[in-house]
């Protein structure tokens, strides 16, 4: 526990140690990322062409080419993410952010993967479900010693299989996962593959869970299973960007799960096929059509439809406590409970007590609330027909017919055609359903029949 403790609070300090410029000569120029922003895809300058990824709020890692090998420079250390506009986290990542830089290469490259560790205590690095020598497996005193601060360790193999993937530490390992310290790998097909489509637009991120106490801002590593926040690449929304494409296009997204529970990943308007999972590309005999897939702890799914419909739809974790912000779950439910007379009450005592919750929680999203510094607000995000009232593990998939081939930019909102929106209908107001006033086909609230399956009734 000391030690834990002890690590979880040097995070907040400056990197404990400096790698020298000598030992660094020979090493590829690490590259570092100051921006949350969602990079551009990154064209491969050289080696074998392939069609690139975007990584949500996120951004891919060039290398350098070395006879014919690809070299990158991974640098672990700590980094400061901010999750949402106003909202940051002291953090542990690679190259200046959490999550680290997608690494993306192509079928039978031959990859050489400097780590520098600047963290304050040891690390490696770990290729979830990647084919290489045990030795380069990256699993901490078992195929490799500890990479101490201060050191840099090289990796070498050949990328054997195309897919979807991801790396990690496998050294303390829960104090660094709950840092943040995770990244995408995509391996390309080399030619065309006959289960692997080609798309127009393909995106990827890693869910995040953090347990990061209202008004503080280093995650507690002790944390087991209650993570207060949830997060698609270290953002929550509406710190999330939008997956905006064009109508028709074929898109995938590839999703990976480093977070201590399983989370039913949904679209709306749509269809989708998991056309492949970290383990290699899915037979075509065994692909069916979902709107929400499940992606289980140390899990990857590549989701793949044509977005045949335009609108903004949403795209989130179905779990609904995973789309909203940190909060007390001690907090009783109050449905159906008139607690005005004693809010009046209170309020002579509590000059700000306010009423949460008695007609459901909605509220809530438009509520101003003093809340601490640096906290991320619990429900949030504003459409254009109010509060969206979701916040962790949501965004928007926004399909336009006039998006142009290869522009990720944001279109705005949907523009509905005039009659497609749901709307009130005129006539007279229904009060709402409470305790005291029973539903008008219910006149009394003691005559209820229970019908058994012999067939006789009880009144
Ligand atoms: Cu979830």
């Amino acid at each position: 526990m000391n030690r834990r403790n002890f690590f979880a609070g040097a995070a907040t300090a400056v990197a404990a140690t400096t790698v020298s410029r000598v030992s660094m000569a020979a090493l590829p120029e690490p590259v570092t990322q100051s921006s949350t922003a969602t990079a551009p895809p990154l064209a491969p300058p050289n080696g074998r062409p392939y069609n690139p990824v975007v990584t949500l709020n996120g951004w891919t890692l060039p290398w350098r080419m070395n006879a014919g090998v690809k070299e990158f420079h991974l640098v672990a250390e700590p980094v400061v993410r901010e999750m949402a506009p106003g909202f940051k986290v002291n953090m542990w990542g690679y190259n200046g952010q959490s999550p680290g830089p997608t690494i993306e290469v192509v079928e039978g490259d031959r990859v050489r993967i400097y780590v520098t560790n600047r963290l304050p205590e040891h690390t490696t690095v770990h290729w979830h479900g990647q084919r290489l020598p045990n030795g380069m497996d990256g699993v901490g005193g078992i195929t490799q010693p500890h990479i101490p601060p201060g050191k840099t360790f090289v990796y070498e193999f050949t990328a054997r299989r195309p897919g979807t993937f991801m790396y990690h530490p496998h050294a303390d390992e829960m104090v660094q996962m709950a840092m943040g310290m995770m990244g995408f790998w995509v391996t390309h097909p080399k030619e065309s593959h006959p289960l692997i489509e080609p798309v127009q637009r393909d995106f990827c991120f890693l869910l995040g869970s953090f347990d990061v106490e209202p008004g503080s801002a280093t995650p507690k590593v002790n944390t087991m299973t209650d993570f207060n926040i949830w997060s698609f690449n270290s953002r929550v929304f509406p710190g999330i960007d939008t997956l905006n494409v064009r109508k028709g296009d074929r898109v995938r997204i590839r999703v990976g799960n480093l977070t201590m529970t399983n989370h039913p990943i949904h679209i709306h308007g749509h269809e989708f096929e998991v056309t492949g999972t970290d383990g290699g590309p899915v037979p075509r005999t065994a692909r069916w059509p979902e709107v929400s897939v499940d992606v289980a702890v140390g899990q990857m799914r590549q989701m793949e439809f044509i977005a045949d419909e335009e609108g903004d739809w949403s795209l989130h974790c179905h779990k609904a406590h995973h789309t909203m912000g940190p909060m007390g779950h001690e907090v009783p439910t109050m449905i159906g409970v008139d607690h005005k007379g004693v809010a009046e009450k209170i309020k002579k005592l509590v000059p700000d007590y306010m009423v949460m919750g008695d007609k459901g929680m909605a509220d809530m999203g438009g509520m101003e609330m003093p809340i601490p510094d640096n906290t991320m607000p619990m429900m949030t995000g504003a459409g254009p027909f109010g509060s969206a009232e979701m916040g962790g593990m949501f965004t928007l998939l926004k399909v336009r017919r006039d998006q142009k081939p290869g522009d990720y930019k944001d279109p705005g909102w949907f523009k509905h055609p005039a009659g497609t929106v749901a709307h009130e209908v005129a006539g007279a107001a229904v009060p709402p359903a409470t305790r005291d006033a029973p539903s008008p086909g219910n006149s009394s609230d003691t005559d209820a029949t229970v019908r058994k399956p012999s067939g006789t009734h009880n009144h």
